[in-house]
């Protein structure tokens, strides 16, 4: 389960050699989830998830989810989360990663003290390659299907490991000829659905042969928290599944994941530390 990865995030070494937990912030006025909207309670919020021992804080301002109010421009986006990497880094030394897709967001966000590029269209909106490899940061790059796919989409995949696998490799790529170094990248399979392109059964196989990410040889990112598929797999709503989702990053743990990113710290961090101390025995 150990690695020997360690990133530079603005000058704070994240060592992943234990999992890391990432506590989502999100700042946008249409969050599905009445617990992370936090748009007004972010200092709040964000200062509990480091009392329960957070190690990374992501910061949104964007809605990815089907149906959310139209998508932002990058000013608004900006204006909605400059002020909290602002107020953070201020106030904390925490890890702070930036959830966006938009060029300007990255170069700002990063020179207000970022430390973590979290990209869920694996830079491939115009100018973001660009805006990234001008940072020194490190990118977590996502699969996905980069736009939200039409209503009634239903994606097909043969071996979907394999399939997201490949994808990854290729923005790899793209990201090291873009002078992006590979000690700078991380790599996230893309649980969920929309335009994440993953249905419930794609999901669960991911999770299921997780511990194959690892043959991509960079360190492994798993975001499943409060998911539809945990829903779907247990018939919970969106309020009711702490349980389900500490089960999905119990199993990312041991399967390896290197980051976990969850809207429920404390339990997270508890499953992680419990987990830890087995190894450990
Ligand atoms: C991710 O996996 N996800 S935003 C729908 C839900 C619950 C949660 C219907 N940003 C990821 O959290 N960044 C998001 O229930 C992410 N990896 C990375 N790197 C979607 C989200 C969610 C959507």
């Amino acid at each position: 389960m150990s690695s020997e990865f360690k990133l530079n995030c603005a000058g704070k070494i994240l060592d992943l050699s234990k999992p890391r937990v990432m506590g989502i912030l999100n700042i946008t006025p249409d969050s599905f989830y009445e617990g992370s909207r936090c748009s007004d309670d972010w200092l709040n919020v964000a200062e509990q998830m480091i009392k329960d021992g957070v190690d990374i804080l992501d910061i949104g301002g964007e809605s990815t989810r089907p149906g959310a109010a139209g998508a932002p421009t990058q000013e608004q986006e900006l204006e909605r989360v400059l002020p909290v990497i602002e107020g953070l880094a201020s106030r904390f030394n925490v890890i702070i990663s930036i959830d966006t897709s938009s060029p300007l967001v990255i170069r700002e966000a990063v020179k207000a003290g970022a430390g973590i590029i979290n990209d869920v269209r694996a830079l491939h909106r115009e100018g973001a390659l660009e805006a990234a490899a001008d940072t020194n940061v490190p990118v977590n790059l996502m699969h996905s299907l980069i736009n939200q796919p039409e209503p009634g989409f239903v994606p097909v995949y043969g071996d979907v490991v394999e399939e997201v696998s490949q994808y990854l490799m290729d923005c790899v790529e793209r990201c090291e000829n873009a002078g992006i170094v590979r000690e700078r990248l991380i790599l996230d399979p893309g649980f969920g659905g929309g335009m994440f392109g993953k249905t419930p059964v794609y999901d669960l196989e991911m999770l299921k042969g997780f511990r194959r990410f690892h043959e991509l040889g960079l360190p492994v990112f798993a975001g499943m928290s409060r998911k539809s598929f945990i829903g779907s797999t247990l018939g919970r709503d969106t309020d009711d599944r702490l349980p389900g989702s500490l089960a999905a990053a119990m199993l990312a743990a041991q399967a390896g994941a290197h980051i976990i990113r969850v809207h429920d710290v404390r339990e997270t961090v508890d499953v992680i530390r419990f987990l830890q101390a087995v190894d450990e025995a």
